[in-house]
């Protein structure tokens, strides 16, 4: 499915954010590709509770309707406080121009929640199924100059719709204390850089990163190697595509500078999830991950699952091989919007995972993306109250407790380390390597542990 983005300009965008205060717009309905019709467009927007309207004309002006009330096709007037239309025009050479037309409050109500298109009274948006408005300045309750509002030209090239989140405010106490100085950066450093596994026979903790097409798997693993590497890199290839960017199996192994110790912490890469059954990373395909029959490299296939006679299928396995802590990477930016096949494939590998007595993690990345509040300064990440609502969501929908999930930013376009960035990466690493030591502690004590099916505790021949 082709990525539906916005039409806003950047400055554009700006203009709609200060009519609006501390919020985040997410697209819901663009007419462009969903269809100018009132069909498609309730389709989208209903229930949605507050949005706002960008109506697009080839005058230069995007205007539209904000309300906090949902559409419902309820057929009754409805009121609303906060309504209003609005209007941005930057053309003609000079600055940009804002209106902003509140409702008559002796009158007015907002619109009438019809099948129709949105009917703002004085501004009907798709007036017959069409890419126009209708405007009757005055009616409803809102009077504007109709020059003002569209500059005369009720003709449409885009419209669109956006839900209107409220971000909150920063709480006053972070909820996760983290320690943002360079002494807790080496800290941090030195903790996992000297960190044994409980287990003799093993010499460094595995972890896997599981998680939907574009959660930025690869990106995080390019960082935490990059934070180690002291300088950027970009050894997975990572980016975005309607599939996923990573095909095969990988497994990376971080070194302390160039040709520098290595890091007792192996990362393994795999393809994105998708929600279709034969789409994706298979589920059963995971589990010989797990249990580490599965070889570096290995070009996965969802058509074709690996079984035991796949040509490098690793059939004696030790605990080295067998993966520590399962790390679940969610992008928080679609936190709301994870589908329920989705949510029901991740219980499906949460049962396998469990079964298999392997601890989990759940890494939220692109914070930066998701809170502008975090985008501006990142040691506000525990403090935004949009990014803790987004954190109990996905825990909720999970089932996996606050305590395990971690928020953080990878490197997407720096060309510089940051410290406030290397210590998320570092403190999701060392939860990684404390949980892995969960697993070991599990783990039965075998008297020849070359030669042991880890998950029957069988010794094989
Ligand atoms: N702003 C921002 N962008 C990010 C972050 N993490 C990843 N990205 C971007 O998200 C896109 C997808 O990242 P990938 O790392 O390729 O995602 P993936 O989970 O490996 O995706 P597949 O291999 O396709 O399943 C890339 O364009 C990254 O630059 C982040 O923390 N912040
Ligand atoms: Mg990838």
């Amino acid at each position: 499915m082709p990525v539906v983005t916005s039409s806003l300009s950047e400055g554009h965008h700006r203009l709609l954010l200060s009519l609006l205060g501390h919020v985040r717009l997410h697209l819901l309905h663009k007419a462009s590709v969903h269809g100018f019709s009132a069909l498609a467009f309730h389709n989208h927007c209903d229930r949605q509770g507050t949005t706002i309207i960008a109506a697009y004309n080839a005058a230069g002006f995007v205007f539209g309707a904000h309300t906090s009330q949902d559409y419902a096709q309820s057929g009754a007037d409805v009121c609303d406080e906060k309504a209003f239309l609005y209007s941005i025009h930057t053309g003609g050479g000079g600055g940009a121009k804002t209106l902003r037309v509140a409702p008559d409050i002796h009158t007015a109500c907002a619109f009438k929640d019809m099948a129709t298109g949105p009917d703002y009274g004085a501004l009907v948006f798709l007036h017959e199924d069409a890419a126009k408005v209708q405007s009757n300045p005055g009616e409803g309750g809102f009077t504007f100059q109709p020059a003002q509002m569209h500059g005369d030209d009720t003709a449409l090239t885009e419209f669109e719709v956006y839900r209107v989140e409220g971000l909150g405010d920063l709480l006053a106490k972070p909820w996760r204390n983290i320690r943002w100085s360079a002494e807790r950066r080496q800290q941090l450093m030195k903790i996992i850089l000297t960190y044994k596994p409980e287990v003799q026979t093993v010499q460094r903790a595995r972890a896997v990163l599981v998680g939907p097409v574009g959660a930025g798997k690869s990106t995080f693993f390019n960082s935490i190697n990059s934070m180690f590497r002291g300088n950027m890199t970009s050894q997975a290839i990572a980016g975005t595509a309607g599939k996923s960017v990573t095909t095969q199996f990988r497994t990376y192994t971080i070194k302390a500078g160039k040709g520098g110790a290595v890091v007792p912490l192996i990362l393994c890469d795999t393809m994105g999830l998708e929600e279709n059954t034969e789409a994706g990373l298979d589920v059963e395909d995971l589990v010989h991950i797990f249990k580490g029959h599965v070889k570096d490299r290995y070009q996965l296939n969802p058509l074709t699952p690996i079984h035991q006679d796949t040509p490098g299928f690793k059939e004696r396995t030790t605990l080295s091989d067998a993966i520590h802590c399962v790390v679940y990477v969610v992008d928080t930016c679609k936190v709301s919007l994870l589908s329920q096949k989705m949510l029901d494939k991740f219980a499906s590998i949460r049962k396998k995972t469990n079964h298999l007595g392997i601890p989990q993690i759940l890494l939220m990345t692109k914070v930066d993306e998701a809170c502008p509040l975090a985008a501006e300064d990142l040691q506000n990440v525990y403090r935004s109250v949009y990014l803790q609502r987004k954190a109990r969501e996905l825990s909720e929908s999970f089932g996996i407790p606050m305590s395990c999930v971690l928020l953080v930013k990878s490197y997407s376009e720096e060309l510089e380390l940051h410290q406030d960035v290397d210590i998320l990466l570092l403190t999701a690493a060392e939860k990684i390597l404390n949980y892995a030591d969960s697993f070991f502690e599990n783990q039965v004590v075998v008297e020849d542990p070359e030669a042991v099916d880890l998950y029957t505790s069988k010794v094989m021949t």
